[in-house]
């Protein structure tokens, strides 16, 4: 598998000749190590601290798929107005390339569960009619009863869909979240 970061930007992006899948979710929730473990390279930035990535960051998996790594949401220490322009850059990204996106995977951590802010996503995603799929991530550091809570709430909103469950850390989710990307 060839995978090549391609550009940040906030709205230049790149012709929309082949279909992008995008990765969502709050800040730390584990969207660039997902990207990270799926491909097999250290292509996506890692951070520590929350809120880090402000840019829509793509990238070209073998030369047939943009994969897509936006900015996070929820982050509390991040100010009203950065929250402000993240809701008017993804707003924008979501108006601009709905055609073009084949599939959101929304992250979510096992351990945190279901946020108000995700709930919005959902929401959001169903109200533009663009197919998402739902990732448990950090399932590793998460207990039996977190990860059963958390697919609770997520059956809530996605019925009987199907919702991978996903570690970064032990390569979990991985062949399930390609399957996905090479089937739209
Ligand atoms: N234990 C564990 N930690 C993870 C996993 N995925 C990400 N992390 C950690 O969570 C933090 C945020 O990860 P990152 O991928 O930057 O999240 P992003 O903000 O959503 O892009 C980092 O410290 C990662 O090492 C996972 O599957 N298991
Ligand atoms: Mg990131």
């Amino acid at each position: 598998m060839r995978v090549q970061f391609l550009k940040s930007t906030v709205k230049d992006f790149p012709p929309p000749d082949r279909p992008e899948v995008v990765f969502v979710g709050r800040s730390n929730v584990g969207k660039s190590s997902l990207i990270n473990m799926i491909t097999g390279r250290n292509v996506a930035r890692v951070s520590k601290e929350p809120g880090r990535t402000r840019m829509i960051n793509y990238f070209l998996l073998d030369d047939s798929v943009y994969l897509v790594d936006v900015p996070g949401y929820g982050f509390a220490r991040v100010p009203k107005e950065e929250q402000d322009r993240w809701r008017r850059m993804m707003e924008n990204y979501f108006k601009e390339r709905k055609d073009n996106i084949g599939m959101v995977f929304l992250l979510i951590d096992s351990v945190v569960g279901v946020q108000p802010l995700d709930e919005r996503m959902i929401e959001w995603l169903e109200y533009l009619g663009i197919p998402y799929t739902v990732v448990l991530t950090k399932t590793d550091k998460a207990k039996q009863r977190e990860i059963s809570r958390t697919l609770k709430q997520v059956r809530n909103y996605v019925g009987d869909q199907a919702i991978v469950m996903s570690s970064a850390k032990e390569g979990k989710g991985k062949k399930e979240i390609l399957s996905r990307i090479f089937s739209i």
